[in-house]
């Protein structure tokens, strides 16, 4: 069976996570992805948080499947040689490099249109244009710039990153998007294109409930699915929500037997509307079914704090998992906290391919997150990250170098 994006070749200058999660995607998907990297150290990430001396750290290997490695010095003559014939070869560019970097090696976007006008170059920066369009970033900046940070956290404490990395794969999922959006407008238009994604832009779209609750705020003053709310009088931005959802569903997460002992022993669970004459039989409360305090959305959420209290008195009762299979026989969404330790040992994301064990030939065998995109047709199937230049020579010959050039770029450092 062909994958979909079969016969697309990707020149993969990306590095550390946001670049490498998106041609990561691409190669699962089934493009040709040929990461170049520079002679001797290649991509920091494979030095990065080694957990076995000398061999690629799980930093690099897990956002680098599927994936094969040129080694190219891009800054001395012959390198530039090589890079013209990979862009003549390719149908993308995508690369993160700090600001200006690629113009430095002397490609610009004009010269690479120039070189080949069908191809598509997809750009990861920390910022778009504007004062900070020369800045590096890194992840917990992002989230910072983006507006995640100061609406995530404790009501009362300080502005808090979180560890789903919205900023770097968040950023890496939006430029494959862009890419492939390129490649098909590209069918019909012949040429090639720009694609940037900047990662202030990409994590302020995946806060963009939090721009609507600011304009709500600004009109009228007060945010009554917040944890603010009765009490505490609000300020002139967002505030922070804790583990409230803000939104029309009101949720939170609640204590669960062992608690004590395990610190992950809770709940998320949400008083949808449309379940809550069952959550009060559930939890021994019918009486709120009927009381025009509690019987309508609106008229619950001043006291959702005391009905939240209520509902955990019930969950401690119960473990997480016990609540979670009672909860769904009536329907009533929650989700118990899992570990990483329980998500490894996932039977049904093993089964799917969402949790995947890859072996590796220095490694051994590792866990790897799979692709979370299943295509019907064009089924993923990950293979392992490759070792530093493995695949310089085959890369090299498909050029048309010949086997006594191909030495002679390795015996210059070239390559
Ligand atoms: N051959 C020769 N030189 C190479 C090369 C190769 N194969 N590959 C890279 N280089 C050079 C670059 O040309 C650059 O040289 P100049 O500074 O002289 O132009 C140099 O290596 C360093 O590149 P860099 O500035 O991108 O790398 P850095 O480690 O200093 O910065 C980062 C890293 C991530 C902060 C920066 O790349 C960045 O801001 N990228 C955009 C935003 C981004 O993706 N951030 C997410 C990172 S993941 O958390």
């Amino acid at each position: 069976m062909s994958k979909a994006l079969e016969g697309v070749k990707i020149l993969d200058f990306t590095h550390v996570q946001s670049g490498p999660t998106c041609t990561q995607l691409l190669a699962w998907f089934g493009a040709d992805v040929i990461k170049v990297e520079r002679p001797g150290e290649g991509d920091a990430t494979r030095g990065q948080l080694r957990d076995i001396p000398d061999v690629d750290s799980l930093y690099f290997t897990m956002l680098n499947h599927n994936k094969r490695s040129i080694t190219l010095n891009t800054k001395s003559n012959k390198g530039k040689d090589v890079l013209v014939k990979l862009i003549q070869h390719c149908d993308v560019l995508v690369e993160n490099f700090a600001p200006g970097a690629l113009d430095r090696m002397g490609f610009s976007w004009e010269r690479i249109q120039e070189i080949n006008p069908r191809m598509i170059l997809a750009s990861i920066k920390g910022f778009g244009p504007g004062p900070y369009v020369d800045c590096k970033v890194y992840e917990n900046v992002a989230q910072c710039t983006g507006g995640a940070a100061s609406t995530t956290g404790d009501p009362n404490g300080i502005p808090m990153v979180t560890g789903a990395q919205i900023g770097d794969s968040g950023t890496g999922l939006h430029l494959a998007l862009g890419i492939v959006t390129a490649l098909f407008h590209r069918e019909k238009s012949g040429r090639g294109q720009r694609v940037t994604a900047a990662m202030q832009d990409a994590v302020l779209n995946l806060c963009r409930v939090k721009l609507r609750d600011q304009q709500r705020l600004d009109r009228t003053q007060v945010l009554k699915e917040y944890p603010q709310y009765p009490e505490i009088e609000f300020g002139d931005a967002v505030p922070r929500a804790g583990n409230a959802s803000g939104g029309g569903q009101p949720g939170a997460i609640l204590k669960c037997k062992g608690w004590q002992k395990d610190p992950n022993a809770y709940i998320y669970f949400i008083t949808q509307a449309a379940v809550w004459s069952d959550i009060c039989k559930i939890i021994g409360e019918e009486g709120w079914i009927t009381n025009p305090s509690y019987a309508t959305p609106e008229a619950r959420l001043p006291h959702l704090k005391m009905i939240f209290a209520r509902i955990e008195e019930w969950t401690k009762t119960k473990t997480k998992f016990e609540a979670m299979d009672i909860l769904n026989e009536f329907d009533i969404p929650c989700g118990p906290i899992l570990s990483m330790k329980e998500i490894s040992d996932d039977k049904s994301l093993r089964a799917t391919g969402t949790v995947v064990e890859v072996d590796h030939p220095t490694r051994g065998k590792y866990l790897t997150v799979g692709n979370p995109i299943k295509l019907s047709d064009s089924p993923t199937e990950v293979t392992r990250s490759p070792l530093l230049g493995e695949h310089s020579g085959e890369i090299l010959s498909i050029l048309g170098y010949s086997a006594t050039e191909i030495a002679q770029l390795k015996g210059e450092r070239v390559v």
